[in-house]
């Protein structure tokens, strides 16, 4: 249930813009208030957070989003079993509803449909844990923002995940994978798997993100699109913390989410070596970056 804190004064979800019914979701958005968007001078900013149980910590999270320089947060909720709607309703926030559960990634697809529909220029992905640390928001931003940047990940392994409760085994594996993905993708990003992120909108427009897993490895691909696309990336700093209910994911969906990222990265390569197109990995347009 929410903290008793009293709730600041919030610009978030001022102007226009909200998701509206794509099936299978059934939206909740907030009456839109007054029109003036904080950040219409440098580019609005819409930070999405797919749902899932996310009750217990949604409300932390949501605290530490910098109020200035956030147009809009949206939730989208993948029919949780506790009260993460009620939540996020009682702090304001752009309710959108699935119908079904669709798992990770197809929460994703809708968090990213309607953050374009909400006229989004920089979309950030956080995770509603409370894992990640939401006040890093303006750096992670900010290389958006400026156009120098299409896809920014707020990396733990810049700091001491160890330190931050990281379990071993979460760490060993993320080390191999990481590797393997430098080498695939031809980078020296310190992780790929965090769920602190922010987009452009024009990578948003151009990678059909429609196409990809609703399960985990939605990230992965997401990134592997990315970088076939010529997309600039980069990275930061972000703390982290881990507690039980910031970690839901165990050992066994951990090896399916490893072979899963394994499997992309294998498509990515035949893709970049012209054995075997991938319509996932060649974008909705032709880029000129
Ligand atoms: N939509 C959806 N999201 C899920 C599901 N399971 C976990 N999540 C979300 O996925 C994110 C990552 O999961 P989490 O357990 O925090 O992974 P970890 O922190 O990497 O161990 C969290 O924001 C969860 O709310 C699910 O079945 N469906
Ligand atoms: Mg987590």
């Amino acid at each position: 249930m929410p903290e008793k804190r009293p709730k600041p004064a919030r610009d978030h979800n001022a102007g226009a813009g909200r998701a509206t019914d794509a099936a299978p979701v059934a939206t909740d958005a907030t009456p839109a208030a007054a029109d003036a968007a904080p950040v219409a001078s440098e580019g609005r900013v819409v930070v999405v957070m797919p749902a899932y149980n996310a009750a217990r910590t949604l409300e932390r999270t949501y605290r530490d989003i910098p109020s200035s320089g956030v147009a809009k947060i949206i939730l989208v909720d993948d029919v949780s079993r506790d009260d993460t709607v009620a939540v996020a309703r009682q702090l304001g926030l752009d309710v959108i509803i699935h119908r079904q559960n669709l798992g990770y990634g197809g929460n994703q697809k809708t968090c990213y449909d309607a953050a374009l529909e909400a006229g989004a220029d920089a979309v950030v992905m956080l995770h509603p844990d409370y894992q990640y640390d939401a006040t890093r928001i303006p750096a992670l931003v900010r290389p958006i923002l400026d156009g120098t940047k299409d896809l920014m990940l707020g990396s733990r392994f810049l700091g001491d995940p160890l330190a931050g409760g990281m379990p071993r085994w979460k760490f060993v594996s993320n080390r191999v994978l990481t590797t393997l993905e430098n080498l695939a993708f031809g980078l020296h990003l310190s992780e790929y798997h965090t769920g602190f992120r922010a987009y452009s909108r024009g990578l948003l427009e151009t990678i059909p993100y429609h196409l990809n897993s609703n399960d985990f490895v939605f990230d992965q691909e997401l990134v592997a699109q990315a970088v076939a696309t010529r997309m600039r990336i980069g990275e930061i700093a972000v703390p982290t913390r881990y507690f039980k209910e910031a970690s839901s994911v165990n050992f066994r969906r951990s090896v399916v989410y490893g072979l899963s990222t394994l499997r992309v990265i294998a498509r990515f390569m035949l893709h970049r070596l012209r054995v075997r197109r991938s319509r996932k990995l060649a974008g909705r347009k032709t880029t000129s970056r």
